[in-house]
């Protein structure tokens, strides 16, 4: 026996460990030996019954995504589970930890699953851009039901082991050691005696499928895949699990597979997969992270309120610090509210719920911050603001405190000097909601001490947030880039396209929505707030600020929201406020066209970024792409703004910034030296 996969026989149940760390992927050297194993378990008369299993965390978490794009290696997923499902003796895995993807399928070609209280189950593929290749399409329809399959599988959202118990994938539930348990459960079913059905046999479920409701739920997921193949792919496979013959079914489900896995798609969100770790993994040697036991937060408004729910969420006890009591019971009131809202939603449990309002311990005092092992300073945008705070955080935080400041744009070295202590002072740039939002843009400041960095990169993980660590600069990353890409706005609307237009163009290219609606979204009071600090303007937003329009939270922003709607309505006031403009500056308007319109603001987004790889602000040009969908909505088809540039053509991009460069003269379609050297050699390194 290899390595990766074991063979032991207790009392004539074998038990079949895979072992390959760390987490026991299906990688050819496991797939060769599992095959040997099972062929000959089925053919030992002294082996009554067979238990798969695996060592470490967790059960199989799927197929090797690393061998995607290579020549495949046999045996495959499909002859294995093939294998094992004809096999006639009784066959159980024994599921820990997660059960994803191709390790669920080889769970479901085996009679039965048990798994511990932990365990989670899923098919995740639809988020690598594929479908399940194993057989999953048409085997889970059969002990979930139609409906329940289509819902995980196009989600690629896990579920528990008590949920899928109820749902019929599970047979057994256990505490404690999962081994033993399985051993005795698998010796029963043999004792009982069979036949042991294989799950291809079981067509009772599937027979009770309300197709007419089925094809309804496959038509809004596909009105909702944003130009996405592999969400469809998916529906259309469980809806042939129902209609085909299984064989026929699973014929199909290996065609659309073999198209999917091709395609740019799936290299993108393989490759966003790889770069969202990668982007956590810090340079040099590993370091002694230091103990974060309390973390303190100062300012519950939206941005503290939300930070403190994204550290108890994540189980971490929150002193939040306001500047009255009546602004810290207003801050506390709205995280109520955020977790009550949660609850109705069924999304939290009311125990959750109180558990983590627990959590919380509010003061006015910073004094009371003395025992936190993390702070983190959500106030107002003001330099002189923050500058105020650390030189009292400085004198009251323990030693070994991390001082985290939540800033958006301004320069963590000049906080740091405000300190005696700017080794232990970085940037935590959350993003609103912060206790929704993945990405956590982690600043590393000039004198950030190392060891502090990979605490709070570790502790990123540990509250569910996705880090990227930045350098400082205007903005770090994400809103750096934002205002390139935002740069050509105001001229594209001068020049004649309209606000939905421009929007429809985003849309169009896969963003949920576009700039000016996500403008609404947020408020318009902000980026007049922010340019008005910075001396600069913009000519129809500030008016449209100037008039009280500020977007949803006013009914009226570049669109109409009627009667409290969030549905966005083309404004005529704005297309004359607009074309008023235009005419006080001499332009005439012309027809914009969405390639032009995306040229003018993804160009300079990825000349932008090709700036920030150059200056060393941050690391990789994959973890700008994990910036740029994991905080802005870059479509995840796309793989983010730096691995699009590949599938675009970089030398397209450089001769369409210079044609605009020429004919505008604006800094913004300068290409970059990174860009123009990239358009050559294909590659991103610096
Ligand atoms: N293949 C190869 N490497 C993998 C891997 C996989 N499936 N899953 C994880 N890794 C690596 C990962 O890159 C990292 O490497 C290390 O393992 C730890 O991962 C036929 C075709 C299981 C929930 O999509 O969701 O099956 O950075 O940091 O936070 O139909 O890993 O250390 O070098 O994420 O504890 C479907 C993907 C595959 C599951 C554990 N399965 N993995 O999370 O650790 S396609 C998935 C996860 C498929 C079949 C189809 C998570 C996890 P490194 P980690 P974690």
């Amino acid at each position: 026996m290899s390595s990766s996969v074991s063979v032991a026989n207790e009392g004539g149940v074998a038990i079949v460990t895979i072992d390959n760390p760390p987490v026991n992927a299906l990688s050819f050297h496991v797939r060769e030996p599992l095959m040997q194993a099972l062929a000959a378990l089925r053919d030992d008369a002294s082996v009554a019954a067979i238990v798969i299993a695996c060592a470490g965390r967790t059960f199989v978490a799927g197929a090797d995504i690393t061998e995607f794009g290579k020549p495949m290696q046999h045996p495959e997923l499909r002859a294995i589970v093939a294998v094992l499902e004809a096999i006639a003796k009784p066959t159980v895995a024994a599921i820990q930890g997660t059960a994803l993807g191709g390790g669920l399928e080889l769970a479901l070609g085996c009679h039965f699953r048990v798994a511990d209280q932990g365990a989670r189950l899923g098919l995740p593929e639809v988020k690598l851009g594929i479908l399940p290749g194993g057989g999953g399409t048409v085997r889970l329809p059969r002990l979930v039901g139609a409906a329940k399959a289509l819902k995980m599988i196009v989600s690629g959202t896990p579920i528990g082991a008590d949920e899928a118990y109820g749902a019929g994938l599970v047979d057994a539930v256990f505490e404690g050691d999962l081994t033993t348990h399985v051993v005795n459960f698998v010796r029963e079913m043999a004792r009982k005696g069979g036949p042991f059905t294989p799950v291809r046999d079981r067509d009772d479920v599937i027979k009770e499928t309300d197709l007419a409701a089925f094809d309804a739920e496959v038509a809004d997921l596909a009105r909702k895949a944003r130009g996405l193949e592999a969400p469809v792919a998916c529906a259309q496979a469980v809806r042939n699990a129902v209609t085909l013959p299984f064989d026929e079914a699973l014929a199909e489900e290996r065609a659309l597979f073999v198209k999917l896995v091709a395609s740019d798609q799936s290299r993108a969100q393989r490759h966003l997969f790889f770069a969202e770790r990668e982007a956590a993994k810090l340079p040099g040697k590993d370091v002694v992270k230091r103990r974060i036991a309390r973390v303190g937060v100062i300012g519950a408004g939206t941005m503290g309120g939300g930070i403190a729910m994204a550290f108890a969420n994540g189980g971490f006890p929150v002193t939040l610090l306001e500047t009255s009591q009546e602004a810290l019971r207003r801050g506390l009131a709205t995280i109520e509210k955020n977790y009550t809202v949660s609850v109705a939603r069924g999304s939290l449990s009311e125990d959750a719920k109180r558990q983590r309002l627990a959590q919380f311990k509010g003061t006015v005092d910073h004094a009371d911050l003395a025992d936190c092992d993390l702070i983190v300073e959500a106030a107002f945008e003001d330099m002189a603001v923050k500058k105020e705070i650390f030189g009292k955080l400085d004198a009251v935080a323990r030693p070994g405190a991390i001082l985290a400041t939540n800033t958006s744009y301004l320069d963590i070295d000049e906080i740091a000097a405000s300190t005696s202590r700017p080794q232990d002072v970085l940037g935590l740039h959350f993003f609103s909601p912060a206790n929704v939002m993945k990405l956590l843009e982690i600043v590393r400041a000039e004198k950030t001490a190392p060891d502090a960095l990979a605490t709070v990169v570790d502790l990123a993980r540990r509250i569910g947030k996705v880090a990227v660590v930045v350098g400082v600069c205007h903005g770090f990353v994400g809103n750096r880039m934002l205002a390139a890409r935002g740069s050509e706005s105001e001229a594209l609307l001068l020049e004649g396209a309209t606000p939905s237009q421009i929007d429809k163009a985003f849309t169009d290219f896969g963003w949920p929505m576009g700039p000016f609606q996500m403008g609404d979204l947020a408020g318009l009071d902000i980026g007049w707030r922010n340019r008005k600090a910075r001396g600069l303007t913009a000519v129809i937003a500030d008016t449209l600020c100037e008039q009280g329009r500020f977007g949803q939270k006013t009914g009226r922003g570049f669109y109409l929201y009627e009667n409290g709607s969030r549905m966005p309505v083309p404004d005529p006031e704005v297309e004359a406020l607009i074309r008023g403009k235009a005419a006080e500056k001499g332009i005439v308007p012309r027809t914009i066209g969405a390639d032009e319109i995306i040229e003018r603001t993804l160009y300079p987004l990825i000349n932008e970024g090709a700036k920030i790889l150059e200056e060393g602000i941050a690391a990789r040009a994959s973890d700008i792409d994990v910036v740029w969908v994991n905080g802005y909505g870059f479509p995840v088809g796309k793989g983010g703004p730096m691995f699009w540039a590949g599938l675009e053509g970089a030398a397209r991009i450089v001769g369409r910034l210079r044609y605009w460069h020429e004919r505008t003269g604006k800094n913004v379609f300068k290409p970059a030296p990174l860009l123009e050297r990239m358009a050559e050699t294909g590659s991103w390194q610096v």
